[in-house]
């Protein structure tokens, strides 16, 4: 749980209902107010530091659901001012 980014980490519905039975990725869910924040995706390197590049993907309406399509690690900063460095960071591992 970061700072101001309200998270969860969940498996989709389709799971949940057995539907399709072999769904291995997660949602994962960030709510926030817009405008004040966004999330980006990047590499762990720019996670530990705090930079954004490379930009993986950028979200920011406040409500995003981000689909975890593939197992490993994925890592989430928020690119405004200095937000990240405050701690306003996450990682999320989807594990096989
Ligand atoms: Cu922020």
């Amino acid at each position: 749980m970061s700072k101001n980014w309200d998270h969860e980490s969940r498996e989709p519905m389709e799971t949940r209902n057995n539907y399709p039975t072999n769904y291995d990725y997660y949602l994962t869910v960030f709510n926030y107010e817009g405008g004040l924040h966004n999330i980006l995706r990047v590499n762990a390197t720019a996670y530990d530091n705090c930079v954004k590049e490379p930009n993986l993907g950028a979200f920011g309406n406040g409500n995003d659901t981000i689909t975890l399509a593939e197992v490993g690690r994925f890592w989430y900063i928020c690119g405004v001012v200095d937000h990240c460095k405050n701690g306003q960071k996450l990682s999320v591992e989807v594990l096989p």
